[in-house]
């Protein structure tokens, strides 16, 4: 019975249907299985699922967002039980994540960010348009891990390196690792301005994020 209500999960979001995710997540919830068993059991094999497709090209960006919503309405039911239960979520990682200052391009840097919260980190998404200082500042003050850097047009994206020196001259960049995307940026960009990582899609940044976590 529970893990036939966690396979239909886990089918609901490959399917993209997060209307049947939000109401077999709450039969779950009823049937008494508790949230994090409906996490680890239904919606994380779900937006693994979704984001093999996704990688081999079977599934695009629209099945991604579905998805990406179906997962973060269920969630949005599930964090009060675990916070009612006093679990948590052991979170991979804490990211700050915006759009570069100049640059006011927001879909993809959004897709990153819940793509990301979705897979668990805790995400602080700064917007876009975003003062190299209040990344500085936001890294100090939640204690991040993990930075995410988005840049649109050509002319911002020397704003991800001068976020970088920032880090640096503020002392913060040994305690975090910073991923830099954007359609104009590339892996030998992020090379080139000493970022630890690039991530050309959401499912790849999530990856990335993972990896880095670890390291
Ligand atoms: Co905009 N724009 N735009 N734009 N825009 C681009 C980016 C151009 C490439 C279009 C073109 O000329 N071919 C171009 C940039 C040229 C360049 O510099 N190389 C351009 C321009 C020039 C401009 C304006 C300057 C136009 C003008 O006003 N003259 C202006 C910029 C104003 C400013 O920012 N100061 C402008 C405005 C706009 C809007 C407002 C109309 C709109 C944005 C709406 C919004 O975001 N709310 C817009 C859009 C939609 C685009 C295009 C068409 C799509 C961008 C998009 O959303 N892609 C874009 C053309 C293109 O990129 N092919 C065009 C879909 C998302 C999902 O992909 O690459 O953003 P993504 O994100 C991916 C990936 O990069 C990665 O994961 C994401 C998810 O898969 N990723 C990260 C992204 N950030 C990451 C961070 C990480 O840490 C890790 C991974």
């Amino acid at each position: 019975m529970s893990s036939d209500l966690l396979s239909q999960i886990t089918a609901s979001l490959v399917d993209g249907d997060p209307d049947v995710t939000v109401t077999v997540t709450k039969q779950a919830l009823a049937a008494g299985i508790e949230p994090l068993a409906i996490i680890d059991g239904g919606l994380v094999p779900g937006m693994r699922l979704v984001g093999e497709k996704f990688s081999c090209g079977e599934y695009f960006l629209p099945n991604l967002i579905v998805a990406a919503n179906g997962m973060k309405q269920a969630m949005q039911l599930l964090e009060p039980e675990l916070r009612a239960r006093q679990q948590t979520l052991k979170s991979p990682g804490t990211v700050v994540i915006g759009t570069v200052a100049g640059d006011i391009h927001e879909i993809g840097k959004s897709l990153v960010a819940t793509m990301l919260a979705a897979n668990g980190f805790e995400v602080h998404d700064l917007g876009v348009d975003v003062p190299i200082a209040k990344f500085v500042g936001t890294v100090r003050e939640v204690g991040a891990n993990l930075v995410g850097l988005s840049s649109l047009l050509t002319t911002t994206m020397v704003i991800q390196k001068k976020v970088i020196e920032a880090l640096e001259n503020a002392g913060l960049r040994g305690q975090v690792k910073v991923m830099v995307g954007g359609a104009p940026v590339s892996k030998k960009w992020a090379e080139e301005i000493g970022a630890d990582g690039y991530a050309e899609d959401a499912v790849d940044a999530v990856n990335l994020a993972r990896q880095l976590a670890h390291s």
